[in-house]
């Protein structure tokens, strides 16, 4: 294994953090077991978790007006791979990484593979990219891909997904997960109908050439980089499509893509009733698609989310298996750091959610007791559950303290000379 943090380092770095984790987990061992738990079969729990790291978010990002370069970034796939590696080797949860193509496309794409094995890396869901004009593409995406009005315009964009599934293949993946920015910016500019037909005759295409072990997800989003209107603009166009595409099309739901103060577990219970949650890109967002950290904004929301996931797991629902992807950029932080912390943060709502008492949830609810039932969710969300965070990782060889660490060992000046810094005045990916 060639993983840039050696596990000695951590070791080292964990000593000092050891007597104070001891006692904060036996203290808290005590007070979940007066409740009726057992502190080690959660931290199992803990340990089983995991959530996948978006390839483009170890670069810095940028919005609109300009991209401020970070040290050391990442410039190619590989490199990519490097800086998911230090973040799986801290936080032990992220042992799949996503890629997105054509961004993460080399010649050798056996070579990625490869590199991902020596670092025990493997691969989640492959990202497919038409929302952008790749260099020499003989027809533009400016007025749609997949829903485009020129025929041979959308043949392009479904060869481009079907080359995605290729390098999916070599990669090991078994999902495609299609976003399209597809939409317009004025009234009257596109017909609503027909421009929906058309992405459901381009995706059956996709679909058709979709290996029997392989799922699709598609991914709903209000708005940008259209203001008017997107073709698959919300969760209820996604189940719609979802449904008439077949068995392997799930809907997949990214935290910033609703409008502000909806309702989001809600749409969770309802893609899981009817069988159709492919899983989440997990952010957080003040006013849009911000792409902040996870968990930095509304950590109560994501709670709820997973207390339905949750639900759903302990009463074994149907088709229930849901994959889990941070999707965000980092504009201020560096993006180890933010992906680390949001991971755990995921992670943290996850564990918080097994705590709530659901025979007691159920009773407040079956009397109508609104009080009650609120304050029970509110007693597990309430719970500092750190130390059970702590010890998971501690026993998978990760970090006790995965940001102290990080710091400790300085991977970014360590690297500044071998990755020189990437200058550009444009705008980044917002
Ligand atoms: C679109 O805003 C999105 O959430 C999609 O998941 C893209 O694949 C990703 O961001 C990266 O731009
Ligand atoms: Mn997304």
């Amino acid at each position: 294994m060639s993983r840039p943090i050696k596990s000695e380092l951590i070791n080292d770095a964990n000593i000092m953090h050891l007597d104070n984790l001891k006692r904060d987990y036996e203290n808290l061992g005590e007070k979940l077991y007066r409740r009726g738990i057992i502190i080690d079969d959660i931290t199992e729990k803990a340990q089983k978790f995991s959530v996948a790291v978006p390839s483009w978010g170890v670069g810095t990002g940028g919005t609109r007006f300009a991209r401020f370069p970070g040290l050391a970034e990442p410039r190619n796939i590989i490199e990519k791979l490097d800086d998911c590696s230090v973040i799986h080797s801290l936080v032990a949860i992220t042992p799949e990484v996503s890629p997105h193509f054509p961004w993460d496309v080399v010649d050798d794409m056996i070579e990625v593979k490869e590199h991902a094995n020596e670092l025990g890396l493997k691969f989640a869901s492959v990202n497919s990219n038409t929302f952008q004009d790749q260099k020499d593409q003989t027809r533009s995406f400016k007025f749609g891909s997949l829903t485009h009005t020129d025929a041979k315009t959308r043949d392009l964009a479904i060869q481009h997904n079907i080359n995605c599934i290729d390098w999916g293949k070599t990669l090991g993946s078994k999902v495609l997960t299609v976003w399209i920015g597809d939409g317009s910016n004025f009234p009257g500019q596109q017909n609503l109908t027909e421009a929906l037909q058309r992405y459901l005759s381009s995706m059956k295409e996709i679909y058709a050439q979709l290996p029997g072990d392989w799922k699709i997800f598609i991914e709903h989003k209000m708005f940008e980089p259209a203001f008017y209107s997107t073709v698959i603009q919300d969760w209820g166009t996604n189940i719609l499509c979802a449904m008439e595409l077949g068995d392997k099309a799930y809907s997949l739901v990214d935290l910033g893509h609703h409008a502000p103060n909806v309702n989001i577990e809600m749409i969770v219970a309802r893609l899981i009733q009817f069988k159709k949650l492919a899983g989440f890109h997990f952010n957080d967002s003040k006013y849009g698609d911000d792409d902040l950290d996870a968990g930095s904004i509304h950590p109560y929301q994501q709670f709820l989310i997973f207390n339905e996931l949750v639900d759903a797991e302990i009463r074994g629902a149907e088709a229930f298996s849901p994959d889990y992807l941070l999707d965000q950029s980092h504009n201020v932080t560096d993006p180890i750091e933010s992906l680390m912390t949001s991971a755990v943060s995921v992670q943290r709502s996850y564990i918080q959610a097994l705590l709530v008492d659901r025979p007691s949830l159920s009773i407040h609810q079956q009397s109508n007791d609104a009080i009650m039932a609120s304050q029970t969710l509110k007693d597990a969300f309430e719970t500092d559950v750190t130390p059970i965070l702590q010890m998971a990782r501690l026993n998978a060889g990760g970090a006790i303290d995965p940001l102290g660490c990080y710091r400790a060992f300085d991977y970014r000046n360590g690297l500044a000379t071998n990755r020189p810094a990437i200058t550009s005045s444009g705008s980044g990916i917002v």
